[in-house]
């Protein structure tokens, strides 16, 4: 029997899918078809201690590559979501619960006091009784405008880190907290972002890698103007664009993280064997984002099925069976898709008559030879 169950600081999911925090999941309808799909988790919208409406319009968008359709998406929107409180509020965390799926709250302050704040709210919550599994801090929101991303500012970020994890009411709840990093694309930032995260270990107990590139621009080459509307048409890239930067940072922290911090993967996942790559690469848990936004929570079913498949095919019962063992290249085990699809070309009437002749006239030319012989013997 294959399990695609797994456990994210210590939580235990019945599958290693669920959303990531974006579109579809910031109202309560959202977060409960989720719940109520093959999804393993529950995750809200980044919150912020008050509700705020997000971004001008145009802020979330498909993106074509040439006429290949739909590859990925760009967003800037700016945080949209009902405040802390409604994420926490019985009523959500109870309709999350009855759905039998772990919730997970996203929250990302506008500044460190709101971060804080916020830990406050969800420990008060959590000890009257709503049901909440762990906290997701948003460190790299890159929609914000005039403020940089945290997860790129490792000053900040130290300190940040050091008073959430200080914050002694969140502390005494027990509630795991992890932590969502900006793509990282140079070793030295692996490094520092790794050290910083294990300095916490005793507190951090997962990170999600990564959030979308930030500040891409898509422009329209017709009408010659950026296609969202915010910061001038700067915006996060999401989807198949993001896949192999995903991976690396999966991999990549993985290698350096402490064995204790879970890692979730998220960027690019379309499909079920998108999942096994990030799981392949140290994932313990993947989530999706764009597919989930463009087909809805019937991804979590066909993503799990395919997942499944793969499984079945590498005869593979568990998540832990490949988890992190990605090997290195060796020619000698690869198999080129494209080359063994191809078929095999035709030999061409030369190549033909030359393998059929050439042997045909030495075999005639030999037993000429071996004739005259004998014939020669008195
Ligand atoms: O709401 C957003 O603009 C947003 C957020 Br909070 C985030 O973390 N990442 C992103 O691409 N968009």
């Amino acid at each position: 029997m294959v399990s695609l169950s797994t456990s994210v600081a210590g939580i235990k999911l019945s599958s290693c899918l669920y959303n990531g925090s974006g579109p579809k999941s910031g109202h309560v309808s959202d977060l409960t078809n989720v719940g109520r799909s093959r999804a393993g988790a529950v995750l809200s919208k980044s919150a912020t201690l008050e509700s705020q409406s997000g971004n001008a319009l145009p802020r979330l968008r498909k993106v074509k590559l040439g006429d290949r359709g739909c590859q990925g998406s760009i967003n800037s929107e700016g945080l949209p979501n009902q405040g802390i409180d409604y994420y926490i509020s019985s009523k959500v965390c109870g309709d999350v619960a009855a759905t039998g799926k772990p919730y997970i709250v996203s929250i990302s302050g506008l500044k460190l006091a709101d971060n804080l704040e916020m830990l406050s709210r969800i420990a008060a919550e959590h000890a009257a009784g709503s049901k909440i599994s762990a906290v997701e801090l948003n460190l790299a929101c890159p929609n914000i405008p005039g403020k940089p991303t945290i997860a790129y500012d490792f000053e900040q970020m130290a300190d940040i880190l050091k008073q959430v994890t200080a914050h002694e009411a969140f502390k005494a709840s027990g509630l795991p907290i992890g932590i969502k990093l900006a793509p990282y694309f140079d070793m030295p930032h692996y490094d520092i972002a790794a050290d910083l995260i294990n300095s916490h270990k005793d507190r951090i107990r997962f990170v999600v890698t990564m959030n979308t590139i930030g500040n891409a621009l898509l422009v329209d080459g017709e009408s010659e103007m950026a296609l969202i509307k915010p910061k001038a048409g700067f915006g996060g890239l999401a989807g198949g664009f993001a896949k192999q930067i995903a991976l690396a940072n999966v991999r990549q922290l993985s290698q350096r993280l402490d064995s204790s911090i879970s890692i979730v993967g998220v960027g690019g996942v379309q499909s079920g064997m998108d999942a096994f790559e990030m799981i392949l690469c140290g994932a313990h848990a993947v989530q999706v984002a764009t597919t989930h936004w463009l087909e809805g929570p019937e991804c979590f079913n066909r993503i799990t099925e395919e997942l499944e498949n793969i499984m079945k095919r590498k005869r593979y019962n568990s998540v832990e069976d490949f988890r992190g063992k990605l090997k290195e290249f060796d020619h000698t085990l690869y198999k080129d898709p494209e080359k063994a699809n191809k078929p095999k070309p035709m030999p061409s009437t030369n190549s033909m008559l030359l393998a059929g002749i050439l042997p045909a006239l030495l075999f005639v030319g030999i037993a000429f030879l071996m004739s005259n012989k004998s014939a020669a013997v008195p």
